[in-house]
């Protein structure tokens, strides 16, 4: 029997285990040995009933998404069908129980649900993440779960491609028991009570007393479709997967698999899911450092102490707590503690109210985070995070402090954004303990950490780093040493463009709408705003002396700042601010510019959609291939993730780098070496950008060659 997938008997039940790990996706093999097993635990007259179950620290997390990979770029030999594995699951004669741990996701799911019953610990999760992937699930899950949980909560599910644990998954009628103790043990005697019973088996597929009317069911599919276009803006695969449901409450079984296999091939040819697959790979790829072996050990993080309670700090302090890591959070001022702690307060309360954990989990999480004004207790710590104004002096300062009192087995992590680490780190006597933690604001919720490795940062430092950003739920990816790291180094030009296209005719909403189009999740008028007129002012004021004399500056940010339109914080900046802080589009700001513009002689024009998304986005593209040349990002990969988890890049484009393979680098490159002619040299192109583009090659590509040259590092 093939050693994917394994069979034994315990106690007259034969009992299947599938064992591919890290998560048993269904890779070829898999199904192969499925039907084996079955055929094999038939004919065992000894046994009476069936339990498939994961090896390892899963059931089946899903379809090999390294298959649907080369589906969806044309290569291999077209997506994998499932349809025999299911039919053979569903058709066997003696009862199968699925017994899941772990995850059940997507196709994992879908095995299970072929399976006549299923049962589950309490903290497994099962879902239809598909859309996660550009895709829909495509393994009769679109016409399987309606029929188990009915109609809406399977639209929900498949829509949101949010997992669900295991009680829920119970409520709902996803699986049959939840089984406290061992799972194996549990599924076994849930097989033999079923075998004792005797009787017809389940087939899920001939369910349908849950598929609901059809005029129930329209209002279904039409706020399916709606919570699609709102959550899920410019996407292909939400809305469609709504599609196959209703041909699940519409058609005969087997004509809605058909339907929802032509449907899950649209969907998988489409660049949206080439580009989420890219990001799925491209997020795990991220923890691989060339140097730095998986088996670097890591320092444990039990404690942290944070410096400065306000918007950054209060927010790591969360993020700390929330993975259970006791906090001791320092303030200069009583006023400043109390105001961080009740913003902290604040927050956590309303993801209380909005259901995401109960007050006592609250309760706990708020134990953890230590508000005090000394560095009581900072000699424990094993990590310390300085998230202090952006300031070089003051960081200095600090780090020179808790030099004296850390252990010396403590990280010194500071969450600068754009300073020199190695400056930061030479006024200790660790310079190897010392690293840039980046987080992103509010750091409590937005998954990036640019982990900024210093020239002396060792490498159990930076293992422990990646390490934690992982206990935080997030993803860190390395970057080196240079101003503004990876992400706001590219964000610099992306702002000076917008600025530069207000300048020549563009309104503020013109272009941010124009980029939440495109799919950023913000438009940059609406992020400077957020983050403040005053902090950009200052960023320039520190650069300004790094600026070529007769270069174009931007003109605009000086004078909001010196009108006090600070942004959100001030009611005013880019737009003007009602109470609820909606952004309204402000005459006195178009007037502004215009006389700006007047005055610097700037002649004005109507500029397309199309002329705002390029000239924004291929000026990140630009400075993200001389980033990537001049090894501050390891991968372009890197820098996809960086946008996409930290700069709200949408994901069905894949990331900057990614798309602008999409759009192919030739194109790419004439384009800008066109504005280098009209505009000079914030646009000259980037020398990697030129080779690749005459090579007619990709980022992609780049990537994967010095993958090679990297793993020989
Ligand atoms: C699908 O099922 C389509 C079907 O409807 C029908 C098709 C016809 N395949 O995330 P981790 C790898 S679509 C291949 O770091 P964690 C991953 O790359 C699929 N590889 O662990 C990594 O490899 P490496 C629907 C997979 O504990 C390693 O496993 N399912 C797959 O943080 C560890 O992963 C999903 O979308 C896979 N399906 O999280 C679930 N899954 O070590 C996708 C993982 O070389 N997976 N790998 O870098 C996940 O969400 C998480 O991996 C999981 C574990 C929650 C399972």
């Amino acid at each position: 029997m093939d050693k994917l997938v394994n069979l034994t008997t315990q106690d007259g039940v034969a009992v299947i285990t599938i064992n591919n790990p890290p998560v048993n996706a269904i890779s070829p093999g898999v199904p192969e040995g499925l039907v084996a097993a079955l055929d094999a635990a038939e004919k065992d007259s000894s046994a009476r009933a069936i339990v498939i179950i994961g090896g390892g620290r899963t059931f089946i997390a899903g379809a090999d998404i390294k298959e649907l990979e080369l589906a969806a770029s044309g290569r291999g030999s077209g997506p994998p069908k499932f349809h025999d594995i299911l039919a053979r699951i569903e058709d066997s004669t003696k009862p199968v129980v699925m017994a899941i741990h772990g995850t059940a996701l997507g196709g994992g799911l879908e095995v299970a649900m072929a399976g006549h019953y299923r049962v589950a610990v309490p903290d497994a999760m099962v879902g239809q993440p598909e859309v996660n992937l550009g895709i829909i699930p495509g393994a009769e899950g679109t016409q399987r779960l309606p029929r188990l949980v009915g109609v809406a909560a399977a639209v929900d599910l498949c829509v949101s491609g949010k997992p669900i644990r295991a009680p829920e998954a119970l409520k709902l009628g996803v699986i049959d028991r939840v089984i406290e103790g061992d799972l194996l043990s549990g599924a076994v005697a849930f097989a033999r009570e079923l075998a004792d019973k005797g009787g017809a088996l389940r087939k899920t597929r001939e369910l349908s007393d849950k598929l609901g009317s059809e005029f129930v069911d329209a209002s279904i599919f039409a706020a399916g479709r709606d919570q699609a276009r709102k959550t899920r803006r410019n996407m292909l695969a939400p809305l469609k997967v709504v599609d196959a449901i209703e041909a699940a409450a519409t058609l005969p079984f087997d004509e809605g698999c058909k339907k929802e296999r032509e449907i899950f091939e649209e969907c998988i040819a489409s660049d949206q899911a080439r580009a989420l697959i890219h990001a799925f790979f491209a997020e795990r790829a991220v923890a691989k450092i060339p140097d730095i072996p998986k088996e670097t050990p890591v320092y444990n993080i039990r404690q942290a102490a944070i410096i400065g309670a306000g918007t950054m700090g209060g927010g790591i302090a969360m993020a700390c707590a929330n993975a259970g890591i006791s906090v001791r959070l320092k303030e200069v001022e009583q006023a400043a503690l109390d105001r961080g702690l009740a913003t902290m307060r604040k927050n956590y309360e309303n993801s209380v109210k909005k259901g995401r954990f109960s007050q006592e989990v609250m309760d706990q999480r708020m134990a953890l985070i230590h508000p005090q004004l000394t560095y009581e207790g900072f000699d424990q710590a094993d990590l310390i995070i300085e998230a202090a104004f952006e300031n070089m002096e003051l960081k200095q300062r600090i780090f020179g402090e808790i030099d004296k009192i850390a252990k010396t087995e403590c990280l010194l992590a500071s969450n600068t954004s754009t300073l020199d680490i190695d400056a930061i780190a030479s006024v200790t006597s660790r310079l190897g303990m010392v690293i840039g933690l980046h987080f992103f604001s509010p750091a409590n919720v937005m998954r990036l950490v640019e982990i900024v490795r210093g020239k002396a940062t060792s490498k159990e430092v930076v293992a422990t780093a990646l390490a934690l950003a992982k206990k935080l739920g997030k993803v860190g990816v390395v970057v080196g040493n240079c101003w503004g790291f990876v992400g706001n180094r590219m964000m610099l030009p992306y702002m000076r463009e917008a600025q530069f296209l207000v300048e020549e005719g563009a309104t503020p909403e013109q272009v941010d709408r124009a980029l939440t189009n495109f799919g950023m999740a913000m438009g940059i008028f609406a992020v400077d705003d957020m983050g403040g007129i005053d902090v950009q002012w200052r960023v320039r004021q520190e650069r300004k002396h790094l600026e070529k004399p007769g270069l174009r500056a931007p003109l605009m940010l000086e004078k909001l700042f010196h009108a006090g339109r600070l942004g959100q914080k001030t009611g005013a900046g880019w737009y003007r601010y009602d109470e609820n802080r909606k952004a309204i589009a402000d005459p006195e700001v178009h007037a502004l510019i215009e006389k700006t513009a007047a005055e610097a002689g700037i002649p004005r024009r109507r500029l397309s959609d199309d002329e705002i998304i390029e000239r924004c986005i291929y000026i990140m593209i630009n400075e993200g291939a001389k980033i990537l040349e001049e090894g501050y990002a390891l991968r372009a990969a890197d820098i996809d993730v960086i946008y996409l988890t930290g700069y709200g890049f949408p994901g069905y484009r894949g990331g900057p780098m990614w798309y602008a393979d999409t759009v192919g680098l030739k194109k790419v490159r004439d384009r800008i070496a066109e504005l280098h002619a009209q505009h000079g040299e914030f646009w000259e192109p980037a020398p990697l950008l030129n080779r690749l583009a005459d090579s007619g090659t990709t980022f992609a590509a780049w990537d994967a060659s010095r993958e090679h040259a990297l793993a020989a590092v």
